[in-house]
This record gives C-alpha cells, structure tokens and sequence, in this order.
C-alpha cells in the first residue's frame, strides 16, 4: 500500500462534502477490480470462493477463471476533488445476493453499470433495475482482453440505451481510468439534480 492511498490530505477530510456512488453490473464484470484499483483507503471486500456449489447456481460457464465472488458489498474511498469524497459501494453480481442491492443504492447520488461485450445480456437486469429507482446511471464497458471489441454505438444499440445515457469504456485495473469513469457518473448525477432542482 503506497503513502497517498493510506494518508489524504488532512485538510480534504476536513472540509470536503462527501457523496456515494454505486458501483454495480452483472456477475464478474469488474466491480471489486474497479473499487480496489480507484480506492485511496484498502477497500473493504467481502469475497467468498466460488464452491461446486455454485454450479448450477450461477452462471459461471463463462468465468471459468473466477475463483471468489462477492456475497455483499465492496465498500472504498476516493479524494475526486479538495472538496469531494466519493464513497464507493460495489454490489454482488450473482443473482442469489441481489435482495443486498437496495440497501447498497439507498442515498447514492448515481451508478456505474459495468458491462463486458462478451455477456451483454447480463446487463439487462442491472440497467432496469437503476432505470426503475430512477438513480442516474452510466454505463462502462470494461474492456477485457480477448473479448469482443464492438463501437460503442452498436453496444448502445444493443442494450437499448436511451440517448442521453452516458456510454463509456474503461480498464477497471488502471487507476486513471476507473476516475475517468467516476468523474462522469458525479457529474452527470449532479447535472441531473440541478436539472430536477431548476424544474420542481
Ligand atoms: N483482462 C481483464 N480482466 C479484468 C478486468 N477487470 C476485472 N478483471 C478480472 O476479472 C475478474 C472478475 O473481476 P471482479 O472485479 O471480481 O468482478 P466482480 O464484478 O466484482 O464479480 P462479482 O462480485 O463476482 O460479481 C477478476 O479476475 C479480475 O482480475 C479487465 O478490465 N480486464
Ligand atoms: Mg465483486
């Protein structure tokens, strides 16, 4: 752990205002890389092996390499700004630790939907289920090596995302690029609030 993950700035801690961000998607999309790899403080994790008896449980036939998964929640931190600290909560993505998912969402100002171009459909669920409680999300396509490589426009095409969805790629393992994602989903979820404010 290096000196600027464990010791922000005293005076940010102080001072900053602090929001939450959700950081969801389906099984094995890169929710916990992502967290850890953003997260100034050692992230919390909650990862249990994944058993035989998964098997017929969760769809594992397309993470043969996935040996943990997370049974309820990823919780970190980052400094976005002197005067903004996101708190980061990740959700489990198997379906079995989904009921999790509202207490996860409750009081964040937004969500990153994480998807990967080889299991599209495996974003559907997550992408109702943020358009049904109305929190204002993005969507990342977490760009695995080896995956399928498609324009963006056509993974829009393809989730049915409304036009005014941000859509974004992302390594969830490089530092920059998941803040590049989190600075997105912060001001696009502002953006939304003030538009709400101005028409209430
Ligand atoms: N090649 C590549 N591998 C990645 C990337 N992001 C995550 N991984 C790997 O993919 C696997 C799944 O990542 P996790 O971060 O555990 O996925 P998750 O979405 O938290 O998974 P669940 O909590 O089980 O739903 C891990 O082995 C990661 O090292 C990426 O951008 N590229
Ligand atoms: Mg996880």
């Amino acid at each position: 752990m290096d000196s600027a993950r464990s010791n922000p700035p005293a005076s940010v801690s102080r001072t900053a205002a602090s929001t939450k961000i959700v950081v969801a998607g389906g099984f094995g999309v890169g929710k916990t890389t992502l967290v850890g790899s953003v997260s100034e403080i050692v992230p919390l994790r909650t990862e249990a092996l994944v058993t035989n008896e998964s098997v017929g449980v969760d769809d594992l036939a397309q993470t043969p390499a996935k040996s943990t998964t997370t049974v309820a929640m990823d919780f970190g931190r980052i400094t976005l700004a002197e005067d903004l600290v996101l708190y980061l909560f990740g959700t489990p993505g198997q379906k079995r630790f989904w009921f999790m998912w509202d207490d996860l969402v409750r009081g964040a100002i937004g969500a990153i939907v994480i998807v990967d171009t080889a299991r599209l459909d495996a974003a559907f669920a997550p992408l109702d289920y943020f358009e049904s409680k109305h929190v204002p999300f993005i969507v990342a396509v977490n760009e695995f090596e080896g995956g399928p490589s498609y324009p963006l426009h056509e993974v829009a095409e393809a989730l049915a995302l409304p036009d005014d969805v941000p859509l974004i790629t992302l390594d969830a393992r490089d530092r920059d690029s998941a803040k590049r994602a989190l600075i997105r989903i912060t001001e696009f979820a502002l953006t939304r609030l003030a538009t709400q404010q101005r028409t209430a």
